[in-house]
């Protein structure tokens, strides 16, 4: 039995700007976790900018590595099912949906691939395909129209751009003369307020999918008030920290849409009670990203292709992010694939590492005993 897990810094192709800041790399955390003739992978969001990603539970990459060492690898060690993991670690820690996450994905592709079988299989519900769209950082108004037009030329299904208070109705006018039929939304990462309401109203004839998080990420009850006003359906992102807040949103309002994502949710079993919740409301899901690795990424593609998630998500094939991963079968998806990818085939979440540069970028690694 073997524990190890990598700091690495992966370079982004381009810098990636939202509201908030902007992200030059990639750094996360690669677990590998060696037990029965199988090796498990999974990715840890690494938390040194927690609060952009409204994952603001689970302290620094110190203290996510300390909670991974100390209590939840004790657990893993046990090798139960996500379920009882959860009900286990939820006992004696509170937050850390990140690190419980990390953990929780390592038992499912344990799992799965002692059973020889596909990540996307051990889920349940496989609709074989995920439906895939793109995130659009901030840019210049030129430059991001350029962008929607090759990511239209791509077949992706839908297209989202990140907005900023100010320079929303500059951007969306100027996309939608572009590109008048494009499935278009816009996400906000919590940048408005309902002072703002003027400014979002300007915003509702576009015919956005929906508009991603304008609001705080506690403000469960501004959203509602917002959804009510606004024809555009709105989209929860950052709110959605737990199962019984994506039921709170459903049930008051606040969000007809939500972005589903396994490390603000502690894993993928809370994913798919979330999508559940929302597919009995009627609602729609979809699964979003936080420009995992290639190791993340196949967790999210298998979790987008599960049955209960109807709207494509943020989770696009590894070169639209780095000329590089540290996967050796990243995900393709060309013009004739029409915006759909595959899951991989497993065993597992079935990536291949590269080990020999994810070498080359490891920061920091520790061995668990
Ligand atoms: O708000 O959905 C978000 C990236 C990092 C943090 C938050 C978000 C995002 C994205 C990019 O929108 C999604 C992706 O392509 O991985
Ligand atoms: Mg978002």
């Amino acid at each position: 039995m073997s524990f190890k897990i990598s700091l690495v810094n992966l370079p982004l192709l381009a810098p990636f700007s939202s509201s908030i800041g902007t992200e030059p790399s990639k750094s996360a955390l690669i677990l590998k976790w060696q037990s029965d003739g199988v090796r498990a992978f999974s990715e840890c969001f690494a938390p040194g900018n927690a609060s952009y990603y409204g994952l603001k539970d689970g302290g620094d990459e110190e203290e996510t590595l300390r909670i991974i060492k100390n209590q939840l690898y004790r657990v893993l060690m046990e090798k139960t099912s996500p379920e009882e993991f959860l009900e286990k670690v939820n006992k004696k820690l509170r937050g850390y949906s990140a690190a419980k996450a990390a953990v929780e994905m390592l038992l499912w592709d344990y799992h799965a691939k002692l059973k020889k079988e596909s990540l996307s299989e051990a889920l349940g519900e496989p609709r074989g395909y995920a439906e895939v769209g793109i995130s659009l950082g901030i840019e210049k108004t030129q430059e991001m129209v350029k962008r929607v037009g090759e990511a239209v030329e791509n077949g992706y299904r839908r297209v989202k751009v990140k907005i900023e208070k100010g320079r929303e109705y500059e951007i969306l006018s100027s996309v939608r003369d572009a590109f008048p039929n494009v499935p278009l939304s816009a996400d906000a990462n919590c940048s408005y307020t309902l002072k703002d309401l003027d400014a979002l109203k300007r915003i509702d004839g576009f015919d956005l999918e929906y508009l991603e998080q304008p609001l705080g990420r506690d403000d469960i009850v501004g959203h509602a008030k917002l959804s009510r006003e606004l024809a555009t359906p709105i989209c929860l992102d950052e709110s959605i920290s737990s199962v019984d807040r994506a039921r709170e949103a459903l049930d008051t309002g606040a969000a007809r849409v939500v972005n589903i994502k396994p490390a603000r949710l502690g894993g993928l079993l809370n994913s798919l009670r979330v999508a559940g919740i929302v597919r009995e409301r009627g609602g729609h899901s979809w699964v979003g990203g936080m420009l995992e690795t290639g190791v993340g990424r196949a967790f999210n593609v298998a979790l987008a292709s599960h049955r209960s998630i109807d709207y494509p998500g943020d989770t696009s094939p590894n070169g639209r992010y780095f000329s590089k991963d540290i996967v050796k079968n990243p995900f393709l998806m060309t013009k004739k694939d029409r915006g759909r990818m595959r899951p991989n085939p497993g065993p597992g979440i079935g990536v291949v590492l590269d080990d020999a540069f994810l070498n080359e970028i490891t920061a920091r690694r520790w061995e668990v005993s």
